[in-house]
């Protein structure tokens, strides 16, 4: 058992407006250059739902009722820790959405249709997020609790983290 990963936990919450969620285009760190949600990492001393709470006013500066509706947990075969994230919707919010040094908040159609009618925010671009999350979005969207697994490894070619074997449901 002395092989076995540590686990580290993470949070990601998910704020819901009129049709539209919020998410930040990662500035720095991990997952440079993705939309994900508001998140990181658990620190001593803190519950998961606290550490999201902070996350998110530290990260979009903004509070909200958040829900905890998934678990997700990732292993890597280039990182020696396994993590378990927390995700988290919350619907409604309250304080300005401030651009934060690690996120820039931008709003997303959840519906695609909603975005060629009007044209007043895009859809949501599953092209740059995490390469699973188009699988548990559904569920996050339908307000559906969840839970899932995702084994990535390191492409020897381009160098990226690419999953291998999933499960969402
Ligand atoms: P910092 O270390 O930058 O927090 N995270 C993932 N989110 C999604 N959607 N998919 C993944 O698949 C993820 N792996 C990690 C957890 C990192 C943030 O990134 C999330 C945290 O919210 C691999 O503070």
């Amino acid at each position: 058992w002395i092989d076995h990963k540590k686990v580290k936990f993470y949070t990601n919450a998910f704020i819901f407006h009129e049709n539209k969620v919020l998410l930040g285009y990662k500035k720095r760190g991990f997952g440079l250059h993705k939309y994900n949600g508001f998140g990181g990492k658990v620190e001593l001393g803190e519950t998961s739902p606290e550490a999201a709470a902070r996350e998110l006013e530290e990260e979009a500066g903004i509070k909200s009722a958040l829900k905890h509706i998934g678990v997700l947990f990732f292993l890597s075969d280039d990182e020696d820790c396994a993590f378990h994230i927390d995700i988290y919707r919350g619907d409604g919010f309250t304080g300005v959405i401030t651009e934060s040094e690690e996120m820039r908040p931008e709003w997303f159609f959840t519906h695609a249709d909603d975005s060629l009618d009007t044209g007043a925010a895009p859809s949501i671009p599953y092209e740059q997020l995490w390469e699973t999350d188009p699988y548990w979005f559904p569920y996050l969207l339908s307000n559906t609790p969840f839970r899932g697994r995702a084994d990535f490894r390191t492409d020897p070619d381009e160098g990226k983290l690419l999953p291998c074997k999933w499960w969402f449901g």
